[in-house]
This record gives C-alpha cells, structure tokens and sequence, in this order.
C-alpha cells in the first residue's frame, strides 16, 4: 500500500444548466465520490466539490428556448442535478454555482488584479466564433472551414475585446507537463496537449463578451460593456470555492487540489488555460488533471445536444442505485470510451452481482445460520488442515493491500474487478471446503467454524472494498455480517478477526436479485425502458381481490399472466425425508443467486439421495408457505401420469438459475 496523503481534494467539472443530466455528468460525479468515499474511509481529510456552470451564451440560449430568465433557467436545472446526486447517494462536501456571490467576487477580484497587473488587455479582434464551443478560432484552426473541436458552422466576427496574456505561458507550460509526468493523466492525454502545444503558436485568450452580443455573465469590473467568457468564470470554482482570497485558513487547507476529474472534451480548457490562468495568478498548479473517455451510444458520443443520451433516473428506478453505480465504474477503462447499452448492464449485473457477490452472500449467510446457529462462529485452530483457509485469506489481504496504489494510479475499473475475483475464490474455496459435507461428519464443529468464519471474513474484506461504488448494499452486507459500524474503515481491513464471534448474523433478503434478461431484450435496445419497467413487468398480470391470476371468460389466460410466473432452473443440494410425512422431501437448492428451501411431495417416487446434483425446474416468484410446519420457498415442476411422476429437467449442462420460458 503507498503512503496515505495528508489530505484530499477532488473536483468534478461543473455542468451547464442548458439541460437536465445524463449519463455522461452521472459518471464523472460517481467517480469523484468513489475516490472521495474512498478517501474518507482510510481517515484521510477529504473534501469533494461539484457544482453548475451557470453563465455564458447555452444558458441564455436554453432560457431564451424556454421562454424563461436566464436566472430562472439556472434555479430550474440545479434542482435537477441536486436530486439526482442525492438519489445516486453523492456525497458531496460543497456545491457550487457560479451565479453565487461568494463564487463571482472572486472571478472579478481575479480579472482586476490582473488587469492591473497587464495580464489582461484590450484589443480588436477579427476571428471565427463557435457559438456550441463558445470559443473562437482562427483562420488556421478551423477544419474545412467549420469549428475543428465540434465541426459545428462557425460565425465571422469583429469586435473589441479583453484578452489574458496566454502566450507567453506557452514554453513554460510545455516545461512544466514535461517534468511533472502526473500532471496531466491518463499519460496520453499528457501528449496529446503536448503535441497541441508543440505544433501551433499559443494564441492570447478572449476572456471577455461584448454585453451588445451576450448579457448573461459575470460583468468586468474594469468595463461595464462587457461580461467575462464563460470558462474564465467557470475554472476558477476551483479555487472560489476553497476560500480563494475569502478564507486563507481553508485555502491552504485544501489546495492544491488533488484530482480535477473531467471528461476528455475539456481537455484544453483544463490543461492549457487553467494552469495557465493560475500561473499567472501566481497559484499552485493542481496536483493532477484526469480525463476520462466518453460513454458512446453506438459510436456517436452521448450528448445532450445529440438527443441520444440515457436518462439516469430510468436506470436507477429499475435497477437500484448501488448496481447503476457499479456498473458505470467496473464497465469503462478509465480513459477510454464506452459504449452503453441496457444489454450490457443486465450481463454484468447478473454475472458480477447477481451470480458472484449475490450467490456468495447468501451461501455464507445461509450456513452461517444452519450450520452455527445463526452467530459469527468462533475461528480456532484445531487439529485440522487450514490451507485453503490461509490461501483464501491470504488473497483478500492481497487485494486489501493493493487497493490503495490502484486507487492512487486512478485503476477504479480494475480494482472492482481484482476484489470480484476475491468474491469468485470464497465461492470456489466452499465448494472444495464443502461445510455441507463436513457437517455429515462427527466433530467437525470447529472445522465449520473456522471454515465459515474465514469466508465471512473474506466477503467482509471485499464489501468494506466495494463500499465505496455500492454504499447501500455494502452497508447492508456489513450489517447481515453483524458488524456494527455499517461503515467500514479501510485502514484496518488486513487484520484478522474483524467480525466478532458470538454476535447474531441476519439475512438481508437477495441483495441482488437477478435480472430475466429477455425481459430487457422485449423492451429495449440500448436505451432502458421507461420508470419501473421491469417492475411492471414482473406485476403486470392481471390480479383478483384475493390475488389468484384472473383468467378470461374462455379459461384462456393472457401471455402476461404467463410471463408473472419466474420459471428458473435450480440444483439441488440436498434433499431429506421429513419426519412424519411420508409423500414429502425437504431440498435445498442453488438458485444461481440464491439459496432456498422447498417442500416437495415426491418421497413415493424419487429417493433423497436421487436427487442431489440434479437440475430441476422451480416457480421462483411463488409466496412462502409451510407445509407440515416446514418452510418451503418455491416450488418444483414435475409431470405426472397415472402413479408415475417424473421431474421436469432440462436437457444439457445449463446450471443453476437459467429462466425457463
Ligand atoms: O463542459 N461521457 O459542462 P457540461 C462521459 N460547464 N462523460 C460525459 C459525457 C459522455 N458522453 N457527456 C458529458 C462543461 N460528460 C463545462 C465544464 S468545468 C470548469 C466547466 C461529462 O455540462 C464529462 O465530465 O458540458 C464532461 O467533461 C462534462 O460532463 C461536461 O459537462
């Protein structure tokens, strides 16, 4: 693990309020609170800034569209980020807004001092303008005569204006990325401002627009004719918000920053006219700049004047918050793109969540509770082989001990993806370990024990882990595990012994039920269904008062009353007579996700140990009842002719949790 750091300040961009947020602004901000989160829990000092950017011609133009103050845009839209970071359980220290006072005495305080200082001038200008990019170009720049960052129309112009002296930043600049390797990441977007830099003269930077074109901006406090360009506004948030020439205590507390996070659209606004902007301010550079790539719909970027963007709150109400989190951080390299599609989800939520950390869960939980009387079983060593014990440990240590570096060298995607990889090895260590077999054996109790309290030990490693990426579903994972701090500190994770033996462990319910994927497919291609699709889907059937399935007039019944009956397959596990009753089984079988328990009247026609291995067929979604006092959780499907009864199975190697339509 590398050495923590003394403190930790990370930034996401602040998104325009012309729109409501996608997908896009979702990703930055959930990677900026899993480095937060992260931060927090290993007990360094974090502080964790997002915000609106709330001038400039988009946001006059959308209010203009709408019929509505450019003020009344902004105080419209903000709520809708607002909302959406609560929902997405963003744990943000500060927000901010650029049409803030504390936020816009600090633009101007800035662009007087320097003005004053000749950093700042005026001049004529004659150029090309894109009114998307907000940015003007010259002859030169331009990409068959359209803007070369969009390839939008650009407008001829000639007018006055103030320009920041960017220029002679230019060598410096260049030398300053050159020796600070960290500076700008991942490293090829280091070469990429380089190779900008490298290949074209600076230009000075128009840092102002003329009020007769653009009213809606922070005023220049040396001209009233004009209002400052909206970026010049917008990256110093950066520093207005830590107390940037308002609170000197808090400012040195927290800048540098550690981490401006941004998409790799703004690459040039952030690695060349920021650090130019606080050279010349005489400012620190931030420590690092990290961009990442696009989430594409097909191969077009996602965005919002592209009409082809994924609505956040659509995943979340069908999906749940913790899954839509992870899946946005385990799917994309950071730095590269990613493309989005409803289909993607389902496979890596069934496979990673569902199936791996979901199945594990309930396996550890369940024979917890079967096997050691539902408490944290007691861990001793005993005159038993513990190798696979220690090597299973030994790996949930590895990765406790390398998440920090791959926290620090900005691997989000490939830390999830090490600590999966813990979650496969328990579910593979109990399948050799085998506690089920163990305890058909006298004096095996401490064995179990030991055995269970290690996998449970192990999963405690891997959801204090995935804590920062699924803080609801961790939490309640750490509270099933009986731990009492639903939040875990990271700094202690490698000691063994965490979970506390003697205290009662409790079941949370399928942490991740699994998703029917056909479901997905009969509804969407790659953008999700509508709010609460798959909820619908499952309760669409139509239902009498007393919430039997209604069938039509003919006794004909509809195709969704058959599609509200979960058919999956399962594996039994175990199977054992009931005492007094004769016709019936007990079984325990594997869900794929989940374990469970069923009642069968078969015992005249399959003998118990017939049946363990076999994959049969069962109505998942069926109300738990008792039978003879017994609980059973689902039922299985067999035919039956005359006196004979057969199951129904299926035909090759299918496995656990396959629905069956
Ligand atoms: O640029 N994929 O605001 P903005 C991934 N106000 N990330 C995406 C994305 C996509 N398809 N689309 C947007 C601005 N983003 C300025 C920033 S900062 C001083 C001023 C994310 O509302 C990504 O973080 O257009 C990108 O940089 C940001 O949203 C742009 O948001």
């Amino acid at each position: 693990m590398r050495d923590k750091p003394s403190k930790y300040y990370v930034t996401t961009p602040i998104y325009y309020v012309n729109d409501k947020p996608h997908i896009g602004h979702s990703y930055t901000t959930i990677l900026a609170d899993v480095l937060a989160s992260y931060h927090r829990l290993l007990g360094v000092p974090t502080h964790f800034l997002t915000g609106t950017d709330e001038h400039g011609q988009k946001v006059q133009q959308a209010a203009d569209a709408n019929g509505i103050t450019p003020q009344e845009q902004c105080d419209q839209t903000v709520v809708r980020f607002q909302e959406l970071w609560k929902r997405l359980e963003i744990k943000n220290d500060d927000f901010i807004r650029t049409t803030e006072e504390r936020h816009k005495t600090v633009v101007q305080q800035t662009l007087q001092e320097l003005f004053d200082r000749d950093e700042i001038y005026k001049a004529e200008y004659e150029g090309w303008y894109c009114v998307g990019c907000e940015r003007f170009f010259t002859e030169k720049d331009l990409v068959e005569g359209n803007c070369p960052e969009c390839g939008r129309k650009v407008d001829s112009i000639v007018e006055s204006n103030y320009f920041f002296r960017m220029s002679k930043y230019q060598d410096w600049l260049i030398d300053y990325i050159e020796s600070n390797p960290g500076f700008i990441q991942p490293s090829f977007r280091a070469n990429e401002t380089l190779g900008f830099l490298k290949n074209k003269e600076l230009q000075d930077l128009c840092i102002s627009r003329p009020k007769s074109r653009l009213e809606w901006g922070i005023e220049l406090p040396f001209d009233a004719e004009f209002v400052t360009y909206v970026w010049f506004d917008a990256l110093i948030n950066y520093i207005s918000a830590v107390g940037y020439k308002s609170d000197e205590e808090q400012f040195k507390k927290w800048w540098p920053c550690s981490t401006h996070l941004i998409g790799k659209d703004i690459l040039t606004t952030h690695t060349v006219y920021w650090p130019t902007m606080l050279k010349a301010m005489n400012v620190e550079m931030p420590e690092s700049i990290f961009a990442h790539g696009w989430w594409l719909t097909g191969r077009t970027k996602m965005s919002k004047s592209l009409g082809n963007v994924v609505n956040p709150m659509d995943m979340i109400d069908s999906y749940g918050v913790d899954a839509f989190r992870y899946f946005l951080v385990a799917e994309m390299t950071l730095g590269q793109d990613a493309s989005f599609t409803e289909e993607a989800f389902v496979k890596r939520y069934n496979a990673d969540l569902a199936n791996d950390l979901g199945n594990v869960t309930n396996r550890v939980l369940n024979m917890i509770s079967r096997y050691c009387d539902g408490k944290v079983p007691s861990a001793t060593k005993g005159e038993f082989d513990t190798e696979l014990e220690d090597a299973l440990w030994k790996e949930a240590v590895a990765v406790a001990d390398e998440m920090g570096s791959m926290i620090s060298d900005m691997k989000l995607d490939a830390s999830v993806a090490r600590v999966m990889t813990v979650v496969r090895k328990i579910n593979v260590y109990l399948q050799e370990r085998a506690p089920w077999s163990l305890a058909k054996q006298e004096g095996t109790e401490r064995q179990i024990a030991y055995s269970l309290y290690t996998a449970a030990e192990c999963l405690r490693v891997c959801a204090a882990l995935l804590y920062p990426v699924m803080p609801e579903k961790m939490a309640a994972l750490r509270t099933a595990l009986g731990m009492a701090d639903a939040k875990p500190q990271l700094g202690k994770l490698s000691e063994f012994g965490g979970l506390v033996a003697g205290t009662e462990i409790s079941q949370p319910g399928a942490l991740f039920p699994r998703i029917e994927p056909n479901k997905v497919e009969a509804t969407s291609s790659s953008l999700p269904p509508k709010k609460g699709k798959r909820e619908r889907d499952v309760v669409s059937s139509k239902k009498k008062s007393d919430g039997a399935v209604a069938s039509t007039k003919d006794g004909l019944i509809t195709f969704d009353q058959v599609m509200a009956v979960n058919l999956k397959t399962a594996v039994v596990l175990e199977a054992e007579k009931i005492d007094g009753a004769d016709k019936l089984l007990k079984l325990q079988v594997d869900l794929g996700d989940e374990k469970r328990q069923l009642v069968a009247g078969i015992a005249l026609h399959y003998k118990p140990e017939e049946l363990v291995g076999k994959t049969i067929v069962v109505v998942a979604n069926l109300k738990p009842a008792k039978l003879r006092g017994v609980k059973s959780e689902g039922m299985l499907l067999a035919a039956s002719l005359g006196d004979s009864l057969k199951l129904v199975t299926v035909e090759g190697e299918l496995g656990p949790g396959a629905s069956v339509k």
